[in-house]
């Protein structure tokens, strides 16, 4: 009797580990990527399609090509084809009530990644998981005041307006900037986070100071707009990373070629490979695990010319 028990306990288990299985290889998600704008982003839409054929996941890709409207739209057609979770890299923080209400009222979870949105209704959605960008800036700041020890006029290239990681960037730095009143913003402008919208701003900059006269570094919301304005201040007969130095954010492969080529200093590093992460809050939830911290943080760290090439080569470059 007990064993015919067990036999029969062991076929049930065995339809439910099936189903278990089914259901796993089965599981869609609905990604929302910002665009292709930088080096970082490039490497983190590829972290979650590799992740996502590891995983046996059904991954929906929809590049906004930094695009707002897009972005709503691709949103929309995941809802539609009623997708097991949304995740978004919300281009700027602005305009997600209406579509977030939509997704709620489907009953499909979202996962906000990257950038934040800004919502009253913490309910419309799971949780966020991301760097947190404040502490980039602050960090940057951190490394500038030191660098200028206290003192000397600088440029920012700002990143997309709007948007969480240019937003939370800036007043990271400003935070610690405000503790040097002799360290000066003299020119701040968007480059929206691309290595041409960088080159351009900063020989407009080159311009409007006589050649960058009495600027001493520049602050870049990430390494693609710097790895531009390096491009302009090289070709203007300027000597980036000596004369003029710089710290950004992302920590891209070509910004620590840069500081090894001695054009660039300081990179605060924003892990990409965070597909892993991501995929593994979201099979938790589904799988019954639902109290989630409203923010899962992804550490980020300083890096300078001093273990440059360290880093580039553990990162495979
Ligand atoms: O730093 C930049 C990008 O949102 C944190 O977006 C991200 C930023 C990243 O394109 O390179």
């Amino acid at each position: 009797m007990s064993s015919l028990k067990y036999l029969l306990g062991a076929a049930v288990g065995a339809v439910a580990m099936a189903a278990l299985t089914v259901s796993a290889s089965a599981l869609t998600v609905g990604f929302s990527q910002v665009g292709h704008e930088s080096d970082w982003r490039t490497a983190f839409s590829k972290s979650m399609q590799d992740e996502a054929k590891a995983e046996g996941i059904d991954l929906k890709f929809s590049d906004a090509n930094q695009k707002e409207e897009d972005q709503l739209k691709a949103v929309r057609s995941f809802i539609s084809e009623k997708v097991d979770a949304i995740v978004i890299a919300p281009i700027v923080v602005t305009g997600w009530d209406q579509v977030l209400k939509e997704a709620k009222a489907a009953n499909i979870p979202v996962f906000v990644v990257d950038r934040d949105v800004d919502t009253q209704d913490k309910s419309l959605f799971v949780c966020r998981i991301a760097a947190d960008f404040n502490l980039e800036g602050r960090l940057a700041g951190a490394w500038a005041a030191q660098a200028l020890v206290g003192k000397g006029n600088i440029v920012e290239l700002v990143g997309t307006v709007g948007s969480a990681a240019a937003e939370y960037r800036r007043t990271g730095f400003a935070a610690v900037q405000a503790l040097f009143p002799l360290i000066k913003t003299v020119k701040s402008q968007s480059g929206d986070f691309t290595t041409q919208g960088g080159k351009e701003v900063m020989e407009s900059f080159i311009k409007a100071t006589d050649g960058l006269k009495d600027v001493k570094l520049v602050w870049a919301h990430n390494d693609n707009m710097l790895l531009g304005a390096i491009q302009a201040m090289k070709e203007a007969g300027l000597k980036p990373g000596k004369d003029i130095l710089t710290v950004s954010v992302d920590g891209v492969p070509d910004i620590f070629k840069a500081m090894i080529a001695g054009d660039a200093n300081a990179s605060v590093e924003l892990r990409s490979d965070i597909g892993p992460d991501i995929y593994g809050v979201v099979k938790a939830y589904l799988g019954g695990k639902k109290d989630w911290p409203r923010w899962v943080v992804i550490p980020s760290a300083l890096h300078t010319i001093a273990d440059a090439a360290e880093v580039l080569k553990k990162k495979g470059g």
